[in-house]
């Protein structure tokens, strides 16, 4: 096949990815575990154009260049390792994330490309050597290979970093935006200083192992309970240890902190709800299902409150699949 199209979308980690103990394997200091949302997917297809003399990128329409395009040759240079081509390929993408949502990652857009140009090159892999590969791409896109809940094993060479998926119980997620501006650092160039300079780091290391373990104790056992309490603490000790970098790195804006006191009170309400924030200030906040619509309706004032819940892996897309009912 020449060309192929596909479809994934991002994930929002409840243990978090943050730091590299390998940056051109890509492969992380511990392991993290996710949930794959059913919104905001991103579309990708690759064509091989043997007649052109370079690759080319466009995404939403516009077509790329300087660190973007050259991400996505440099990638796409891999899979034409894996596969012995030397051919070029156009590739078009487009991201239904609504701008600066926090949830542009490039998780989605990662695990489209590696699924798309996988099957365009002819490469034929299973699950978890997809997750492999996109991981090449993006640490964070190793998991959106995955539906549902996804464990990124943090692995020892290239063979065993790969996600897979986790049993765990049912839950929905609101995602509280409450700023959409464009992150003053990404998270690649944030997750080097905080190696180099924050000296919360070794513990850092040490305790997300303990998390992620009591995670998947917590996920087998069916306990939400445990599952958000772990989420909650997690992610304010990711926040922590990037606010102790030099000079500082602060994510979270008093908004931010305002939907976590809310949650938490909301909690005593009744209302089960953990709150997570990944590299900018806005909230995801897993709860019950049967709680999620109240859930958002109160978070809402503090900016737009969308429900998701558990959503597919990147999968192979064809035009039938855009024609079919929502
Ligand atoms: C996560 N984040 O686990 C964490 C939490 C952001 C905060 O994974 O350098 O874009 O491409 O491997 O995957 C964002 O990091 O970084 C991320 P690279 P990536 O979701």
């Amino acid at each position: 096949m020449t060309t192929a199209t596909a479809r994934a979308f991002p994930n929002i980690a409840l243990v978090k990815y943050w730091g590299k103990r390998d940056e051109e394997l890509i492969l992380p200091v511990a392991g993290s575990l996710s949930l794959t949302l059913d919104a905001f997917p991103t579309t990708t297809t690759v064509t091989l154009t043997p007649d052109a003399q370079a690759d080319s990128f466009s995404l939403g329409g516009d077509v790329a260049t300087g660190e973007t395009a050259l991400r996505v040759t440099r990638f796409l240079d891999h899979v034409r390792a894996l596969a012995g081509a030397d051919v070029p390929a156009q590739v078009v993408s487009t991201n239904e994330a609504p701008t600066g949502a926090g949830l542009a990652s490039s998780a989605a857009g990662f695990a489209a490309l590696a699924t798309a140009a996988s099957d365009a090159y002819g490469l034929g892999l299973e699950a978890n050597a997809l997750s492999r590969l996109a991981r090449r791409g993006s640490g964070s896109a190793a998991r959106s290979i995955v539906p549902g809940v996804a464990i990124w094993h943090a692995g020892h060479d290239d063979s065993t970093s790969f996600a897979e998926p986790v049993d765990a119980p049912d839950m929905r997620m609101v995602i509280v935006t409450v700023d959409t501006a464009q992150k003053a650092v990404s998270s690649r160039e944030a997750m080097r200083r905080t190696a180099a300079t924050s000296p919360f780091y070794p513990a850092w290391i040490t305790s997300t192992e303990q998390s992620l373990a009591d995670m998947v104790d917590a996920c087998a056992a069916g306990d939400f309970t445990r599952i958000g309490e772990i989420t909650e603490s997690h992610a304010l000790r990711m926040h922590a240890v990037i606010q102790a970098c030099e000079p500082p790195i602060r994510y979270l804006a008093p908004a931010s902190v305002a939907v976590f006191d809310a949650v938490a009170s909301l909690r005593e309400q009744g209302i089960e709800g953990y709150a997570t924030a990944d590299a900018g200030p806005n909230v995801a906040v897993i709860v019950r299902p049967e709680h999620g619509e109240a859930l958002r309706e109160e978070l809402s004032a503090f900016g737009s409150a969308r429900l998701v819940g558990p959503g597919p892996g990147a999968a192979p897309f064809t035009a039938a699949d855009s024609e079919a009912p929502a």
